[in-house]
């Protein structure tokens, strides 16, 4: 059920410092029919949602994703006491429902999720992508591609006496995932106040309010539409209380609003274009009975048979099959997580990052290009100037870069260019500057395609700017 699929694990992430104002959203490109595609595209009458679990170490995600399962009939109670009892051979008793996202060994051993977590289920209206991304700061680049795919962000809080208090803190992951969020498209969050059950908390009033306004105060400064985009709820995923039904009174006597699922139920699909040319990032790739690479679409729809291409390789491939969660579909739309067989490929000539795409309007490929950075954090408060190096991720893309020139610094008042062209700049600058990578890499501009154009930059575990893509170079557009 749950399925890892990213890369790499980079070691002690620091907090991000400063707040990311990098809020402005692109509009998704709007293009011609691609690939002879006609009317309707989507098998499934439900509509999709993705939804990244995300929230400082320990704070519920885990166990929150597991209760969800149980909830809705997927996990039977036979499996919950096999759960109980390897929980408690580990000494980990309480951890029995987060064993249901956190599969592996070292996951269960350390009580900690390493790898994103994958988990469907369906209300009423929707079907959802469970992306249960993992707290720890280790773990940040981990979380960073669990999040770039989803539409939504549910951020679990503990309640809990002194937990509420690490997370928040600067070198919390509570704030560091909250600007990460923001900064990879997470427009809309549910502030799920988790642990509410625990001794310490008891369905405190008193410790949800409190929470409730430290919170509004942060995710504003992080650029969030408090009052539009995010919603707060009391639950407990442990007990699964406020989960499936409204509580009762005498559980929680001051609380009238929504559960999780109808809170869930009532986001809003961020809207799509089926009809765009057609993108899959592929963060994952396998061999069975042929060549299976695993994605979100970002744009686009797909159907058997189709004739795509494989970027920045430029190789034509064909697709066999398409898989939607746990069934084979024969067409799907924007949104969706595939699994999608195609011949004409090897699984070694692939990598995460890759992207499959149109043939008619492949994504561009590039080693070179300008973006709009701002500088969040630099080691020992340095300077940030040409032949700065870092980790790009963008998208499924985790690549090594260098910064190769500062064109110009913006400044942030009046978000004009300022005349001097810089040498170097610290914290909190705006900055256009070109980015070089060694190997191609198959990006957009944001202003085309706000998903595949933003980026975080990151050294030694810290997140130092975030970024947009606002021009390609050397591009080999085409094929
Ligand atoms: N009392 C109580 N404990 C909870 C609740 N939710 C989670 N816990 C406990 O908190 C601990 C951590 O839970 P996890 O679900 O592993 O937390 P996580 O957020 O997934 O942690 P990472 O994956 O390491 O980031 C476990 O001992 C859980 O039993 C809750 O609602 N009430
Ligand atoms: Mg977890």
């Amino acid at each position: 059920m749950a399925l890892g699929l990213t890369a790499g694990v980079y070691a002690d992430s620091k907090p991000v410092q400063v707040e990311p104002e990098d809020v402005v959203e692109g509009k998704e490109k709007e293009s011609s029919p691609p690939d002879d595609l006609e009317d309707e595209v989507d098998d499934q009458k439900k509509r999709h949602l993705n939804a990244v679990f995300i929230g400082h170490v320990d704070a519920g995600k885990s166990t929150i994703g597991g209760q969800i399962l149980f909830l809705s009939g997927q996990v039977d109670d036979r499996t919950i006491q096999k759960y109980e009892k390897e929980a408690k051979e580990k000494s980990r008793e309480s951890w029995y429902m987060a064993y249901i996202m956190d599969t592996n060994e070292e996951e269960r051993a350390k009580g900690k999720t390493v790898e994103v977590g994958r988990a469907h289920f369906e209300t009423e209206t929707t079907r959802f992508t469970i992306l249960d991304a993992p707290g720890h700061k280790s773990y940040v680049p981990n979380m960073i591609s669990g999040a770039s795919q989803a539409d939504i962000g549910v951020l679990v809080i503990s309640a809990r006496k002194g937990e509420f208090e690490t997370g928040y803190e600067r070198g919390g992951q509570t704030r560091e995932h909250v600007q990460l969020a923001k900064t990879l498209g997470v427009t809309k969050l549910l502030v799920v106040v988790n642990k509410m059950d625990e001794p310490t908390v008891k369905w405190s009033k008193e410790r949800f309010d409190e929470i409730e306004s430290k919170m509004i105060t942060f995710l504003k400064s992080s650029g969030y539409n408090v009052k539009k985009n995010v919603q707060f709820l009391p639950i407990s995923g442990l007990m699964g209380t406020n989960m499936k039904t409204r509580m009762g009174r005498s559980v929680c006597p001051w609380w009238d609003g929504p559960c999780l699922f109808e809170a869930l139920d009532a986001i809003e699909v961020p809207t799509r274009d089926p009809k765009g040319p057609f993108r899959m990032p592929i963060i994952d790739k396998f061999k069975d009975m042929g060549t299976v690479v695993m994605g979100k679409v970002e744009s686009g729809s797909i159907r058997e048979g189709d004739n795509l291409m494989i970027m920045p390789n430029k190789v034509q491939v064909k697709v066999l099959a398409i898989f939607c969660d746990e069934d084979k579909v024969r067409r799907a739309g924007p949104g969706e997580n595939l699994r999608v067989r195609v011949s004409g490929i090897e699984e070694e000539d692939i990598l995460a990052g890759f992207v499959l795409c149109s043939v008619a309007k492949p994504i561009p490929a590039v080693s070179e290009f300008d973006a709009h950075l701002q500088i969040l954090e630099l080691l020992d408060n340095g300077n940030f100037c040409a032949g700065y190096k870092a980790v790009l991720h963008i998208h499924a893309v985790v690549e090594e870069c260098e910064i190769v020139e500062l064109i110009q610094q913006i400044d942030p008042k009046t978000r004009k260019p300022m005349k001097k062209k810089p040498l170097f700049v610290k914290k909190g600058a705006l900055v256009v500057c070109r980015v070089q990578v060694n190997n191609m890499i198959c990006i957009e501009k944001f202003s085309d395609f706000a998903q595949l154009g933003r980026f975080t930059l990151r050294t030694e575990g810290k997140t130092v700017a975030v970024g947009k893509v606002t021009n390609l170079h050397a591009a080999t557009d085409g094929v």
